[in-house]
This record gives C-alpha cells, sequence and structure tokens, in this order.
C-alpha cells in the first residue's frame, strides 16, 4: 500500500517563477509539484498537491489530509498571521513539515514569528524547491505510527 502525503500551499505561492525571482527563485510552482512527485515516487509516497489563496480552503485541505502519513505545508504569509491554521494542524495529529522556500529569519522580523511552529513536526526553511524535498525526506524518515 502507497501512503499519501499531502503537499500543500498558501496564498500567492501561484505566482511563483513569474515575480521576485531574486528571493523565491525562478522555479513555478508546476516545477515544485514536479520535484515533490519525482521525491515522493522515489520515497514510495502518493503526492496530493494543492494551493488555495484562501485561509478557509487551507484549513480545509488540511482537515482533508487526516489519516494521511505526513502533511508538507508551506502557508505562506498565513504562517505569520492564522491561529484558524494552528487549530487545524493541532486537530488533524498528521505530522507536518512546515517548509518555506526563503529563509524566513534572514528576512523582516514579521517573519520571524509563525504560529504554526509550535505545533508541526519541524521546520525548514531557506532552500528554494529543496526544501519541499527535505520535508518528504523528514516524513520518509519518521517512526510511523498504527
Ligand atoms: O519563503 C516562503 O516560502 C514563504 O512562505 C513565502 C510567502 C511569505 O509570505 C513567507 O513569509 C515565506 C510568500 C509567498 C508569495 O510568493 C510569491 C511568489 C512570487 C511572487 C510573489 C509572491
Amino acid at each position: 500500500m502507497t501512503d499519501t502525503v499531502h503537499v500543500l500551499n498558501g496564498p500567492n505561492l501561484n505566482l511563483l517563477g513569474t515575480r521576485e525571482p531574486g528571493i523565491y527563485g525562478a522555479a513555478t510552482l508546476a516545477d515544485v509539484e514536479a520535484l515533490c512527485r519525482a521525491e515522493g515516487e522515489a520515497l514510495g509516497f502518493d503526492i496530493v498537491f494543492r494551493q488555495t489563496n484562501s485561509e478557509g480552503a487551507l484549513v480545509d485541505f488540511i482537515q482533508a489530509a487526516r489519516g494521511a502519513r505526513g502533511i508538507v505545508l508551506n502557508a505562506a504569509a498565513y504562517t505569520h498571521t492564522s491561529v484558524a491554521l494552528r487549530d487545524a494542524v493541532s486537530a488533524v495529529a498528521v505530522p507536518t513539515i512546515e517548509v518555506h522556500l526563503s529563509n524566513v529569519f534572514a528576512r523582516e522580523d514579521f517573519r520571524h514569528h509563525s504560529y504554526l511552529s509550535p505545533v508541526v513536526r519541524g521546520v525548514i526553511c531557506g532552500f528554494g524547491p529543496q526544501s519541499y524535498v527535505l520535508g518528504l525526506r523528514a516524513i520518509a524518515g519518521l517512526p510511523q505510527t498504527p
């Protein structure tokens, strides 16, 4: 049986590769998806890859991941604002890796705080699209709960 990992993306990440290449690089979200699918295949994961600009939809995506092997979550700006997302991550009890393309700690102060970090399994930031690959590998390395 293949384990499912949900790779969930928040607001404006659909614009990747079209603007601000100095911060976020040249890869598009479709490129990131292809990378995740290739890594997922290597690790034996079925990848569900989704993006939304809406906070409520992201809550729904997290809830839909209940029972999955893991979640790789780039909540984008909602990372720094959303108690609703934090509550959703806590509620589903699925091992979640918070990822960011950029090194948020090398950026503005408001990006240094995450509502999600205290309730996720771990945080990876600053490696561009490789942050997602590292997130998938982190899930693969976690002990599996029955
Ligand atoms: O570095 C990351 O992955 C972020 O989660 C990206 C968010 C930002 O608010 C977080 O602080 C860090 C922003 C995503 C917006 O992506 C864009 C891509 C291209 C052009 C404009 C925005």
